[in-house]
């Protein structure tokens, strides 16, 4: 009993959690704990990156490793950890707006490349950080703080970019449903490449249109017969959007990774282990041979 009680704070932080009370991301949180501790995973085998925000601040709320960087620049430091070591379990938790906004290129050319790792993505449909912009999943004609007017711009549908950039693996999930978004969770990371989930998250502060309630009214699982594997298929049922809203694995294939298709890195030692000095230039080209 009590190394189960011992097990469970294994990934729990000592930081301050600065989150409004009732915020999503305590499910999220309380869903990749779980789910990380299901897969017997260990703090020091992961690596959490972030960007700028307050999905962005998840990475401080548990004991990982951990790389916080700049607003929209999660992926390129979470992709160069991975390539570096493809050792480490790479996670990377941001928001709509740090992912699909600010990061918005550096989203879909890491689709492109299939790099090896988890992203998930805190999806309340709003800039909360900075106290409640329109971000780029924001419905059209929604009143915000500064959007008085209503949101003057079209939303981008996720999961519809993502199957369009050629992702491997692409899930919606709802921190409503928790014990779906951990299996989600856990089928994100074990994924031999780029695996997204786009998160459906309350914001209590900055958006009172898309509540708890609002999901939960909406929310279905896909059926346990559909078809991950079918492209066509995936972008339809991505399209459903608005009386009912489907969460589950939408599109789930195996393709070669970044690290499979580089000659240079495939069955080759993993860099972190090739040491050069600095400026031992020769060396570095000889090895590139
Ligand atoms: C380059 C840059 N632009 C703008 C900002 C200001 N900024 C910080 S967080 C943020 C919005 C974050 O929204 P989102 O990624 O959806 O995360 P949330 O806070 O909603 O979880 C903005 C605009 C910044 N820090 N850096
Ligand atoms: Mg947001």
């Amino acid at each position: 009993m009590a190394n189960e009680a011992e097990n469970q704070k294994l990934f729990d932080s000592d930081d301050e959690i600065a989150w409004c009370p009732g915020c999503g991301n305590f499910a999220i949180l309380k869903a990749i704990k779980t789910a990380l501790l299901e897969l017997n995973k260990r703090p020091e085998e992961i690596l959490m990156v972030s960007g700028i925000g307050q999905a962005a601040k998840l990475p401080h709320y548990i004991r990982t490793n951990v790389f916080n960087g700049l607003h929209g620049r999660a992926l390129p430091p979470a992709v160069a950890a991975k390539i570096v070591n493809p050792e480490l379990t790479v996670i990377v938790h941001s928001g709509d707006g740090d992912t699909y906004g600010e990061g918005g290129n550096h989203f879909i050319h890491n689709i492109r490349r299939n790099v090896d790792i988890a992203h998930f993505v805190h999806d309340n449909q709003i800039y909360a950080l900075t106290k409640g912009q329109a971000s780029p999943t924001t419905a059209l004609g929604q009143v915000t703080g500064i959007q008085t007017q209503g949101n003057i711009d079209q939303p981008l549908n996720p999961l519809m970019l993502a199957l369009a950039a050629g992702a491997s693996f692409v899930a919606r999930g709802f921190t409503g449903h928790p014990e779906h978004l951990i299996n989600l969770m856990k089928a994100a990371i074990n994924h031999p490449g780029y695996a997204l989930i786009d998160i459906l998250q309350p914001c209590v502060s900055f958006n009172k249109v898309n509540t708890h309630r609002w999901y939960a009214d909406r929310v279905y699982e896909l059926p346990e017969d559909y078809n991950t594997s079918n492209l066509s298929r995936a972008l339809e049922q991505a399209m459903e959007w608005g009386e009912k809203i489907p969460i589950g694995i939408f599109y789930r294939v195996e393709k070669p990774t970044f690290a499979d298709r580089l000659v240079w890195l495939a069955d080759r030692p993993p860099l972190i282990d090739r040491v050069w000095e600095p400026r031992d230039a020769e060396r570095f080209m000889k090895e590139l041979e």
